[in-house]
């Protein structure tokens, strides 16, 4: 019998808006763990929606679709994922940086970020290191989170910590950095202060980067 996280999986992989909304509503009604929703229905449909990219069956329309669709289960999904503290811990300054487009990973973070009790301020996607340092100085964050997925936009990273690093911004701020082409080896490369494969092990990264 085909569970609901398979469907929701094949929803987000068909684009189909509906049976996105529909499952994630199912599957919440069913009890189960938010977390798995997101990682093995949604997450995972992303991965195969890549899968298929690479192997010329899906295109860039078909990418972007099952993208939206994921979102909209993510608005569904949101308050679930977050257990709200009251406080703030800090405040987080994310971004994906320049040439790069790709913003569900970074969302993704902030949000649970968010749940954790940060403040987040997000500055989109396209960021240029200049836009990092701008409001570096301007909102004074204790964390900078960058996001890329490409492996061609990895190399803004290496240029925003530079930035950074020449504006005096490095000794208060920590600068983490995430995204499917990134690695510990990577991040250690360009001298950021923390790396994390996913959302929820990010919030373990900041909370550990500011004794938290
Ligand atoms: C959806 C998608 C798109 C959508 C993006 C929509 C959107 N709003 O984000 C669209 C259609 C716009 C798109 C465009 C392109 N894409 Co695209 N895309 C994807 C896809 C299928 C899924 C990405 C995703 O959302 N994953 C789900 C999220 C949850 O995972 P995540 O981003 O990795 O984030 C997690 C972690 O990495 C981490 N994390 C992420 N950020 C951060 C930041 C910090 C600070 C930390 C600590 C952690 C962290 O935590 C997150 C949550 O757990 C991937 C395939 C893949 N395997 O990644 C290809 C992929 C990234 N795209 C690819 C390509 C080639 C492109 C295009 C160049 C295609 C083209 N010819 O135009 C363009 C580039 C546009 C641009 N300039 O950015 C390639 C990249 C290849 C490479 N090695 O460089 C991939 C890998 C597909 C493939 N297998 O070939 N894409």
């Amino acid at each position: 019998m085909e569970t609901i996280l398979q469907k929701l999986f094949d929803a987000v992989l068909e684009g189909d808006f509906d049976g996105v909304e529909t499952n994630v509503t199912a599957a919440l009604e069913a009890g189960l763990d938010p977390n798995a929703i997101l990682n093995d229905g949604m997450i995972a449909a992303m991965r195969e929606v890549g899968v298929r990219f690479e192997a010329g069956e899906y295109y860039v329309p078909e990418m972007l679709i099952a993208a939206r669709a994921m979102q909209s289960g993510m608005v569904l999904l949101k308050p679930h994922l977050q257990k709200t503290e009251q406080k703030s811990n800090g405040r987080v300054l994310m971004g994906t940086v320049k040439g790069d487009l790709h913003d569900i990973g970074k969302n993704l973070v902030g949000l649970m970020l968010e749940g954790a009790g940060y403040e987040i301020i997000d500055l989109g996607v396209d960021v240029p290191a200049e836009e990092f340092v701008k409001k570096a100085i301007e909102l004074k964050p204790d964390v900078i989170g960058m996001s890329a997925l490409l492996t061609t936009t990895m190399a803004s990273m290496k240029t925003t910590l530079d930035a950074l690093d020449a504006a005096g911004l490095r000794k208060n701020i920590k600068v983490i950095v995430g995204g499917a082409p990134v690695t510990d080896t990577y991040a250690q490369q360009i001298e950021a202060d923390g790396f994390s494969p996913d959302a929820s092990r990010a919030v373990n990264l900041v909370n550990e980067l500011l004794g938290r």
